[in-house]
């Protein structure tokens, strides 16, 4: 069912692995994370980790935002207690990438999961496909890793813009692709994580945020997708109104540093927000947390609202802490 169908739908960023002891065992039965990435078993077992502990009403499909690139032919790996590398190749040489076959060839495994995934899942709940915004994953297939700053890909904004856009380009359409798959393979829902959003200057939206994400949604209609699709623009605060205008999403996921009771009084009353509450809040837990899981619950009691976290749970968050925001919502 999707995410739009379900009444008081709650699930979190990064459900999937990390905080979890079940995941981390798991895991530990593969050397390599892209190794356990592409393995059919470990994508159906850690998307269904967090639907058998907590009553969640979406799982999101274990996968990766940089297995774009990785299939493209641009080497990635993911190095232990320091995130992705990638191979380092110049902005001309990451516009004449190409979907290598071989590559393509393990994502089959993530499209196979996704069809075992939504027989074992229950039909009331969602299941969410993803993929990364074509300019955060340019971010780290030009900077080659992600170190919060990527000072590298946004000097290309200024010095290489019509390279950076054939760049945005082919993600575009690898996206499209990407998205696709897991739609006809039983993704009910589309969520595209533009997580550097925040680091474009505003006078560079269109070319760089606005006009690429469009052109994926239009290109996902266009071929009869039907699923919701939730787009998550983080870092872009104030600047989160003119985008949501000119982007064509069914749900915005705003992110921990909006004030979510000023987004509501200043936004259009028919546009689906999700979000927002601090992983770091949902980390400490206690009575800040129950005061701002009951600010939300207020601050969005007269509109449709899908309850998550505003970003990714954090590694050490406590099992009890979810448990306790899933209690005051559901209750
Ligand atoms: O060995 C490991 O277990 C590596 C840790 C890990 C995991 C569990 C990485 C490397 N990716 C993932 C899975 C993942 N990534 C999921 C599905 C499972 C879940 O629910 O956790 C999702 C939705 C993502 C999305 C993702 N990857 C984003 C967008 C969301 C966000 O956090 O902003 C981004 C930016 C990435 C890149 C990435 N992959 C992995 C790491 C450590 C990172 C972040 C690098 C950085 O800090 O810049």
């Amino acid at each position: 069912m999707n995410i739009l169908n379900i009444e008081k739908p709650i699930w979190f960023m990064r459900q999937a692995g990390r905080h979890l002891p079940e995941y981390r065992e798991l895991r530990s039965k593969k050397k390599n994370f892209l190794e356990f990435c592409f393995d059919k078993n470990s994508i159906v077992e850690a998307t269904l980790q967090p639907i058998k502990r907590y009553k969640i009403d979406c799982a999101i499909i274990f996968c990766d935002i940089l297995i774009v690139p990785y299939v493209l032919g641009q080497s990635t790996s993911f190095i232990k207690g320091e995130g992705p590398l990638l191979e380092s190749l110049s902005l001309e040489d990451l516009t004449n990438l190409n979907t290598l076959p071989q590559k393509e060839k393990d994502l089959q495994n993530t499209y196979k999961a996704i069809k075992e995934v939504r027989e074992k899942l229950n039909k009331n709940k969602s299941l969410i496909g993803f993929c990364g915004g074509p300019w955060t994953v340019a971010c780290y297939m030009i900077n080659g890793k992600g170190d919060g700053k990527f000072k590298v890909a946004t000097e290309k904004i200024k010095q290489e813009k019509t390279l950076l856009i054939q760049l945005l380009d082919k993600l575009v359409e690898q996206s499209v692709e990407h998205l696709y798959q897991q739609y006809v393979c039983g993704c009910d829902t589309l969520m595209i994580f533009e997580s550097w959003a925040g680091l474009v200057p505003y006078q560079e939206y269109k070319d760089i945020l606005i006009d690429p994400v469009n052109k994926i949604i239009k290109k996902l209609q266009l071929l009869g997708v039907s699923a919701p699709i939730i787009l998550l623009p983080r870092g872009i605060n104030k600047k989160i109104i003119n985008y949501i205008e000119k982007v064509n999403m069914d749900i915005i996921s705003v992110d921990y540093n909006i004030d979510i009771e000023w987004l509501i009084k200043n936004l259009r009353t028919d546009m689906i927000l999700q979000g927002n509450l601090d992983p770091n809040i949902i980390n400490k837990g206690g009575k800040e947390l129950e005061n701002a899981v009951n600010r939300l619950l207020k601050n969005t009691r007269d509109r449709k609202h899908i309850y998550c976290s505003g970003h990714g749970l954090l590694p050490n968050t406590p099992i009890k802490n979810v448990e306790s925001v899933i209690e005051i919502i559901k209750n």
